[in-house]
């Protein structure tokens, strides 16, 4: 009896350390820059058909080769169903760790946790709410419950206290540079369909409680044609403080074009939480791209998931990039324009190396590699 009432009182306890009541910024936490050292990267294991084509075999290759060249940097933990683990770990190879977890699709920078890390050096991670990009008006897919618990168990895995955020947010929604500056879009984050019942203000408010920024500067739309609502992954990221790289699309006739050009102007009239004005880098667009008739056959079509047609065009970017420890893993999307935007990524972080992954099969499920992976700082403390 007492026995069983101590391991109450310990699992009580464990509870109440493990999900957090406070606010990472009370708690004097930041969110580190992607650009910062981590201890690894969380992926998800892509198998709808309804999204991914030819039962989602030429995603799997995809998300194959992207575990495994970031796999040369650092851990990998990829989560996959309890029927497709086995076909996943097979494939993934063994400098891969493959983890049973449910989820409703593969995209793991915005199910997953977002994690901060404390003065000393702890990490810990926030659990945004999330409605599939836009829940019943205009989110991707119905339902959406197996996404909503992956930011958690991912936390329980690794052993991470968890912020429960009382808002909606993905993490392909917000960069931060590290030092107080978050960069977001209107678009995205005071789209009605994810807090109709927050105004700009409260939104600004809770995601610096919820990541520890100071200053939160906002651009107008994503990209075009994003099926986010316009992440701001797709569209612009910190190189570190105070340098920001800019999907950019010269083309005057492109609907592309007056959105990179608002972005960038609203960029260099912006100050960071240090004062300071940023550097802005031009990356150039692939494309315009789109899906083939052959494409969207391949995918199957089910009441409640976004519908697939031949001759849309796709939301490819360059800025959809992950950066492990030392390493740019960039997306290949358009033989003309790759070799350009490596140079221009060689010189934004020269001393990383630059890896490119073939990455059309991942855009053709509206995203790409900075939207199927999270990573974990490193934090330094205990
Ligand atoms: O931009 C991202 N972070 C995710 C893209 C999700 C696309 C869902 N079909």
């Amino acid at each position: 009896m007492l026995a069983q009432r101590t391991s109450g009182t310990r699992l009580a306890r464990m509870f109440s350390m493990a999900n957090l009541r406070s606010t990472p910024a009370a708690d004097g936490c930041r969110m580190p820059g992607e650009f910062e050292p981590h201890r690894g990267c969380w992926m998800l294991w892509p198998q709808r058909p309804d999204n991914w084509r030819n039962a989602a075999q030429p995603a799997q290759r995809a998300f194959v080769a992207v575990a495994r060249a970031i796999a040369r940097f650092e851990p990998v933990t990829v989560g996959a169903s309890a029927e497709q683990r086995d076909v996943a770990a097979r494939l993934l190879g063994p400098r891969v760790r493959v983890v049973e977890l449910a989820s409703d699709d593969a995209w793991m920078r915005d199910v997953g946790p977002t994690c901060v890390v404390s003065r000393r050096g702890v990490v810990r991670g926030v659990d945004w709410r999330f409605n599939a990009w836009g829940g019943l008006d205009g989110g991707l897919y119905f339902p959406w419950d197996q996404d909503a618990r992956v930011a958690r168990r991912v936390l329980e895995i690794e052993g991470l206290p968890r912020y429960r955020a009382p808002m909606v947010c993905e993490g392909g929604a917000i960069h931060s540079d590290g030092a107080g500056t978050l960069l977001v879009t209107e678009q995205c984050l005071l789209n009605p369909n994810r807090n109709p019942t927050l105004g700009r203000q409260r939104i600004e408010n809770l995601l610096k409680a919820y990541t520890g920024a100071r200053t939160v500067i906002w651009l107008g739309d994503g990209v075009w044609a994003d099926e986010t609502s316009g992440h701001i992954d797709n569209l612009a990221c910190f190189v570190a403080p105070g340098c920001v790289l800019l999907a950019y699309e010269e083309n005057r006739r492109d609907p592309m074009h007056r959105i990179s050009r608002d972005a960038y102007e609203r960029l260099l009239a912006a100050r960071d939480a240090r004062g300071e004005r940023l550097q802005v880098v031009k990356l150039p667009m692939p494309g315009p791209l789109y899906m083939t008739a052959r494409e969207a056959s391949g995918v199957q079509r089910r009441r409640g998931a976004k519908r697939r047609r031949a001759g849309e065009r796709l939301a490819a970017s360059y800025v959809n990039f992950y950066l492990p420890n030392g390493a740019v893993v960039m997306p290949l999307l358009d033989a003309r324009k790759d070799a350009a935007a490596r140079r221009i990524l060689k010189q934004a972080f020269p001393d990383r190396r630059i890896v490119g992954v073939p990455a059309r099969e991942i855009l053709l499920g509206g995203g790409n590699i900075h939207c199927i992976t999270q990573q974990i700082p490193l934090g330094g403390g205990a």
